[in-house]
C-alpha cells in the first residue's frame, strides 16, 4: 500500500533493478505515460540506505513522487502512472479481470517460474515439474492471444505486467521455450522484446551511487582527501514513440 515519506524532489525518484521484471513492467508504464523520473538503479545485494528508509521492505520497483508519497508496488506504479496519462488505453480492458490474469502470473506462474529457474535455490523442489506447471499458465495465455493482445488486438496493463515474466521463462531454456506448441505466446513475446518501448527501458545506466556525508559538504579540498567524484546519478526515462 502507498505510505508517504518526507523527501521530496522536483521529479519523481524510481528505485529500480534493470533486469528485475517487476522493475520492467513499472518502467513500462512510466515511460507510456510520458512521466520523466529520477531512475535510480540499484544493486539488490547492497540496496542504498535511501530505498530502506523510504520503503523498509526494500524491494524494487519503488516510486517516490514529488510530494513523498511512495509506492512500493510495481502494480500501484503501472496504475498510478496510467492513471495520469494513458495514451493507448492500457487501462481500457475491464481492471478487474486484467488484475486476475496478472495475478495469475504474479502467483502460480512465478512461483513455478523461480522454482524452475533457480532450481538451486530450492533443495528437494523438482525444477522440470515447476517447469510444467509455468507451461500450464502459458497455455492459458495462448487461448487468450487469439486476437493478438491478452484483452483484445491492443496491448494492455496485462500484456506489459506479464510479458517480463514469460520473458525470463523463455530465457532459461531458449530450444525448449521454442519447441513449445504456444505460436501466439512466442509471437507475442517476440513483438514484446522487439518494440521500441522494451528496448527503450532496457537501456543500461550507471549504479547509483548513494550521497555520502562527505558528498553533502563537499568542498575544493575533498579532491585533496581522497572524496571520489560519483558518478551521474540521474537518469530521466523519456517518452518512447510508439511500434
Ligand atoms: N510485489 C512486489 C515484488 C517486487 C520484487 O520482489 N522485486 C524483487 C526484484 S525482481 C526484489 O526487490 N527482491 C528483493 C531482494 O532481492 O532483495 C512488486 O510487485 O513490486
Amino acid at each position: 500500500m502507498p505510505s508517504t515519506a518526507s523527501s521530496a524532489s522536483a521529479l519523481p525518484i524510481l528505485y529500480s533493478f534493470r533486469r528485475c521484471p517487476y522493475a520492467m513492467r513499472a518502467r513500462l508504464a512510466l515511460a507510456e505515460s510520458c512521466i520523466a523520473v529520477e531512475l535510480r538503479e540499484v544493486l539488490l545485494r547492497d540496496k542504498p540506505n535511501a530505498l530502506r528508509q523510504v520503503s523498509p521492505k526494500a524491494t524494487v520497483p519503488v516510486l517516490v513522487l514529488a510530494d513523498g508519497q511512495v509506492l512500493d508496488e510495481s502494480l500501484d506504479i503501472m496504475r498510478w502512472a496510467l492513471e495520469q496519462h494513458d495514451p493507448s488505453g492500457w487501462l481500457h480492458p475491464d481492471l478487474n479481470e486484467m488484475l486476475d490474469v496478472v495475478a495469475g502470473n504474479d502467483g502460480p506462474f512465478k512461483h513455478h517460474l523461480d522454482r524452475y529457474k533457480y532450481g538451486n535455490r530450492y533443495p528437494g523442489e523438482v525444477p522440470l515439474s515447476h517447469r510444467s506447471g509455468a507451461v500450464a499458465f502459458l497455455e492459458t495465455l495462448e487461448h487468450r492471444l487469439a486476437d493478438g493482445a491478452l484483452f483484445g488486438r491492443q496491448i494492455s496493463l496485462a500484456d506489459v505486467a506479464i510479458a517480463p515474466f514469460v520473458r525470463q521463462f523463455a530465457n532459461t531454456d531458449r530450444v525448449f521455450f521454442d519447441g513449445l506448441a504456444l505460436p501466439k505466446v512466442q509471437a507475442w513475446l517476440a513483438e514484446f522484446l522487439s518494440s521500441a518501448r522494451f528496448v527503450h527501458t532496457m537501456k543500461k545506466v550507471p549504479r547509483w551511487i548513494e550521497p555520502t556525508v562527505a558528498d553533502n559538504d563537499s568542498d575544493a579540498d575533498d579532491a585533496h582527501r581522497g572524496v571520489q567524484a560519483s558518478p551521474p546519478q540521474t537518469s530521466l526515462i523519456s517518452p518512447v514513440s510508439k511500434k
